[in-house]
């Protein structure tokens, strides 16, 4: 399939030149080609921010909501009709920060969705201030002494929370991108896909030469079934390791154990709302006389 099928025209792109969310939305768009996902069968979900415009930018159905707000409203859809491919698309401010606790608790349901995050270190549409994975001494115009909280590590948590797939990428690396973002979009149940990416106005300190100097790839025997193995390599403070940390096969998705789908594969959106039942709801909130 070829990428221009989701190619949108006559749409102004709001990036700085240089911004890394350039080449992470080439390579979605190429990782979705290679898996042949047709548009009409793939939902982009973000909230606010600079990352989160990127379902902008593709042609295709999307979700836009409040800032922090994409994984229940992802997890949702997946709900409604789990034929359709889902993926959450955030910076790291809207995922870690604003979204810090639906980041925890969609760990928990395990929804069968791909959570990308574009993880620049810096709130970026607000032009700068320090995101929770902003690095100590990392000054802003607000942090003007540096950032002195420790850095929120998401994929330590995310694998203490065992969740079903923890991934984390460089931007300025396409290939292995795509192929790990290929792997957690065909991974049943919920999976994270950490990205590094360089913010060229306003975080001079992470730049690509930083990450690249700051990274490296796990190593081939890394057995990403090892929970205690995964978590230490997500600990790792020298250098940020790259690559699937930990997968957790067999887990089943929050489609699977609400119920709605036990005895009745019919897609919740296309079933009709049970009207007798809803009214006999509201009539147990009604005060008697
Ligand atoms: C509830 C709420 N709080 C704060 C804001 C302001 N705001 C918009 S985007 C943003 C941060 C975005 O940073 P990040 O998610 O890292 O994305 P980036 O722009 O760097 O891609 C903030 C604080 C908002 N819109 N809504």
């Amino acid at each position: 399939m070829d990428t221009q099928i989701f190619d949108m025209h006559n749409i102004d792109i709001a990036w700085c030149p240089g911004c890394g969310n350039f080449p992470i939305l080439k390579t979605l768009k190429q990782a979705l080609a290679e898996l042949e996902i047709e548009p009409a069968n793939l939902v982009l979900v973000s909230g606010i921010g600079q990352a989160a415009k990127i379902p902008h930018y593709f042609k295709t159905n999307v979700f836009n909501g409040l800032h922090g707000r994409a994984l229940p409203a992802a997890t949702a859809i997946k709900a409604a009709n789990p034929a359709l491919t889902v993926i959450s698309e955030s910076g790291d401010g809207d995922m870690y920060g604003e979204g810090g606790n639906h980041f925890l608790h969609t760990i928990r349901r395990n929804p069968d969705i791909t959570n990308i995050v574009h993880n620049n270190m810096v709130y970026g549409l607000t032009k700068g201030q320090a995101s929770p994975t902003s690095q100590i001494g990392f000054k802003t115009p607000v942090q003007v002494g540096g950032v002195f909280l420790e850095p929120f590590n998401p994929l330590a948590v995310a694998i203490a929370l065992d969740a079903s797939f923890v991934a984390r990428c460089f931007a300025g690396d396409a290939e292995q991108t795509k192929e790990i973002i290929k792997k957690a979009i065909k991974h049943k149940g919920y999976a994270l896909v950490d990205i590094f990416q360089p913010c060229a106005s306003f975080n001079k300190l992470n730049t690509y030469e930083w990450f690249k100097k700051h990274t490296y790839y796990l190593e081939d025997s890394h057995d990403h079934s090892n929970k205690n193995e995964a978590f230490k390599k997500a600990t790792e403070e020298e250098k940020f390791p790259l690559g699937i940390f930990y997968i957790k096969p067999d887990k089943k998705t929050f489609e699977e154990n609400i119920g709605i789908y036990q005895e009745n594969q019919q897609p919740l959106y296309e079933r009709k709302p049970n009207t007798g039942k809803l009214h006999s709801l509201i009539e147990t909130f009604k005060f008697a006389d």
